[in-house]
């Protein structure tokens, strides 16, 4: 499945992929990892909490368990502020088991994609059939002031990258499930939905940028989700993802953009995720 062209890449020895570097086989160790970690048969549904979204991991269940991201195979600690870096298993009234992990590898960390979508090879591995992504991003509307939160529709893959090798012709027609995006506006009508676009990072765009992304479609603009909804697509997983406005993006609003920004948009709209969240984790 994998091709021996990641261990030549990742590693000094040539040409043979070891269990240690094919990142298949290091998600298949992580999804074993969690399950025996957690002493649950398998995990249902796996949450990404991006920026801003870290303090609605609480109260969405049971709590189960947690622990540091970086006690699971092929896991770092995260690089960025306001970016958790944990795991937490909680189950539902339901019985459905959920993992929440705050934090997430960025592609602009400059290890290539492969550790950008272990998460989501790793929840596959564990069972799980139903992904949440979620972040914090730009937004180009002027009508979704920062705070607001928006569902992902479709996305544009602007990175140049992708997480698949070889000939792997993943149908990517209904990348964000419609099903998912209808169970989310059951817990609030009122969600938008839009189209996001992932850019490399790290730096935010230029206006020219901002303009160009939206002539190409794009309501929303970030550094993540993309490449791991596609990682998700190959593995099966429905997604749904959901983006806080942290900011209007470069060139829409008059103001410059700063990261103390992005953070204090997420702190100001916690209450809010936390419950769109629960609403969320409550209906699966
Ligand atoms: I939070 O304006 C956040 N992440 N690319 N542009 C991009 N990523 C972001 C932005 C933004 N705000």
């Amino acid at each position: 499945m994998t091709p021996a062209v990641y261990s030549a890449a990742m590693s000094e020895e040539p040409s043979v992929a070891t269990p240690a570097t094919d990142p298949y086989a290091l998600a298949q160790e992580a999804g074993r990892a969690v399950l025996d970690r957690f002493g649950v048969g398998r995990v249902d549904a796996w949450f990404v909490l991006g920026s801003g979204w870290s303090a609605a991991a609480e109260d969405l269940g049971e709590p189960v368990g947690r622990c540091p991201l970086g006690d699971l195979p092929g896991f770092s600690a995260p690089a960025v502020r306001g970016h958790g870096g944990e795991l937490v298993v909680l189950r539902n009234d339901r019985g459905t088991v959920i993992a929440v992990s705050t934090g997430r590898t960025h592609f602009y960390e400059g290890r290539g994609v492969a550790p950008v979508v272990h998460g989501v090879r790793t929840a596959a591995a564990a069972g799980a059939r139903t992904l949440l992504l979620t972040n914090g991003c730009g937004g180009l509307n002027r009508a979704w002031p920062p705070g607001t939160t928006v569902l992902l529709r479709d996305h544009l893959n602007l990175t140049g990258a992708t997480p698949l090798v070889g000939p792997t012709f993943i149908d990517m027609s209904e990348a964000y499930a419609g099903r998912l995006r209808e169970l989310a506006r059951s817990v609030d009508p009122g969600l938008p939905e839009g189209v996001y676009a992932q850019f490399h990072g790290p730096q935010f765009e230029t206006p020219a940028e901002v303009q160009m992304a939206g002539r190409l479609g794009a309501d929303l603009v970030g550094m993540s989700t993309a490449l791991e909804t596609i990682a998700a697509r190959e593995a099966g997983l429905d997604v749904l993802a959901i983006s806080l406005v942290t900011n209007l993006a470069a060139g829409v609003s008059a103001t410059h953009l700063s990261h103390q920004e992005v953070l204090d948009a997420g702190v100001e709209a916690a209450p809010r995720l936390r419950t769109l969240l629960a609403g969320i984790a409550a209906a699966l």
